[in-house]
């Protein structure tokens, strides 16, 4: 009932008139634009959250402003947001991604920390808005089945990918976005880091063993994805196996006495944030608050990433 009443209000239906006078523009458009109303019907009906908020996005483009959209809107933003969700990339290849929620914690690590840089420093920081992360890094089956192409060392599907360059991981996240109608992008440094904490404070969020490839007994290759224990968030190998990039220049964290909220890093820079550890690395670098940086078009075999996806 709710598309058929948006339909006529949009395309002006009911009238004898208008169905022999031809469609104008904008009922043209709106029209078209009716199959999505019953999509997002079902999306709502499916309490799919993430699957309405972007139909909404393609209809509010096509029929911008009308008012009428809201009542969708509202059923749609009523919805929870899903604690998995899925990004399907054909011939049985997907992604999954964990809720992250809004929240404060204390990024850095504190003096006295075995392998402490003093890049590290302790700040507050409040991420305002959910995001999600990727379970695993990305792997070589994802990233081919989007470019096409296999950049990495050691070969296999459930491997990370790795030799990608922060130039190649963005590119990978736009076409992602592109093709699936899904917003990727890759994690800001505080994502990342608020993220591999998963709620925890330490240096790392298990021991060493139990959750990272890191180290002498990781030493020589990358490892298949989600080998190792996951944190409170459900997420693997934040920790070891490969590096991963982040959105941010690399550059001193901003520090202030009340907290810094959705920190996007430097305003231009040299470098990329990479997050370690790695499966060559030592264990100083596999903690949570560590810091690497590289310049944008840098690669390497133990260099990976693993994509955020915004609602
Ligand atoms: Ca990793």
């Amino acid at each position: 009932m709710l598309v058929t009443l948006i339909v006529c209000a949009l395309a002006g239906c009911g009238g004898s008139a208008a169905a022999g006078d031809g469609e104008g523009e904008a009922s043209k458009a709106a029209a078209e634009a009716a199959p999505l109303l019953d999509q997002i019907e079902a999306a709502i009906e499916k309490r799919d959250k993430l699957e309405a908020a972007r139909l909404l996005r393609e209809l509010e483009a096509r029929v911008p402003g009308d008012a009428k959209v809201g009542a969708l809107r509202e059923k749609a933003d009523a919805l929870a947001w899903p604690e998995r969700t899925k990004i399907d990339l054909g011939s049985g290849v997907t992604m999954e991604f964990a809720l992250i929620k809004p929240g404060e914690f204390v990024m850095g690590s504190p003096e006295g920390e075995v392998g402490r840089t003093y890049v590290e420093t302790q700040h507050k920081v409040k991420l305002t808005k959910h995001y999600y992360m990727g379970v695993t890094e990305l792997t070589q089956a994802q990233w081919k089945a989007v470019m096409g192409t296999a950049p990495s060392f050691f070969e296999g599907d459930t491997l990370p990918v790795e030799r990608v360059s922060w130039n190649d991981a963005v590119a990978f996240c736009k076409k992602l976005s592109e093709t699936t109608g899904a917003t990727t992008r890759l994690p800001t440094e505080a994502e990342w880091e608020y993220a591999c904490r998963g709620g925890t404070s330490g240096a790392r969020y298990g021991p060493l063993d139990e959750v990272a490839w890191c180290g002498e007994k990781g030493r020589l290759t990358a490892h298949r994805v989600g080998g190792k224990k996951a944190n409170a968030y459900g997420l693997h190998d934040m920790l070891g196996n490969v590096e991963e990039w982040c959105s941010d220049w690399y550059g001193p964290y901003a520090v202030n006495d009340t907290g810094v909220q959705d920190p996007t890093g430097a305003g231009t820079g040299r470098w990329r944030v990479l997050r370690r550890g790695a499966w060559w690395g030592d264990a100083h670098d596999c903690r949570a608050a560590f810091r690497a940086s590289f310049e944008p078009s840098f690669y390497l075999l133990s260099i990976g990433f693993r994509v955020a996806r915004a609602p």
